[in-house]
């Protein structure tokens, strides 16, 4: 069993967060450290802690991360101009939060995806 991160307390409203979206099976969020004007986390409302992890019977909630992205930036106004969307996996991938999320940023024009 893997151990729960502090998402798993955001997702169930122990500790504060900016919750912009919830459902039955994602939470998003701000993140607490922006990157960008716009910079939001969508996660499962489950533990899975990395890409590795996952399986076909997390494609619904991973499949939501997608449109509840597609949904938050329509909110935020940058879905014309553009966004980017990413998923870090372990340390080489620079993910620090052992609870799998999408990031959401944009807002203002992002530099090449590999830097
Ligand atoms: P990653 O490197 O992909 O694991 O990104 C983790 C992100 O999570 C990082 O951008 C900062 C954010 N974060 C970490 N702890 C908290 C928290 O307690 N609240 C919020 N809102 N964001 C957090």
């Amino acid at each position: 069993m893997a151990e729960e991160t502090i998402f798993s307390k955001i997702v169930r409203r122990e500790i504060p967060a900016d919750i912009l979206y919830q459902d039955e099976l994602v939470t998003a969020f701000r993140d607490i450290n922006p990157r960008a004007p716009t910079h939001i986390l969508i996660i499962p409302n489950t533990l899975i802690p990395t890409v590795n992890d996952v399986t076909a019977e997390h494609e619904a909630a991973l499949g939501r991360l997608f449109t509840v992205a597609r949904k938050l930036a329509a909110e935020q106004g940058i879905s014309d101009n553009g966004y980017r969307l990413i998923v870090n996996c372990n340390q080489h991938g620079g993910q620090e939060v052992y609870h799998i999320h999408m990031h959401l940023v944009g807002g203002h024009a992002l530099g090449p995806m590999l830097s």
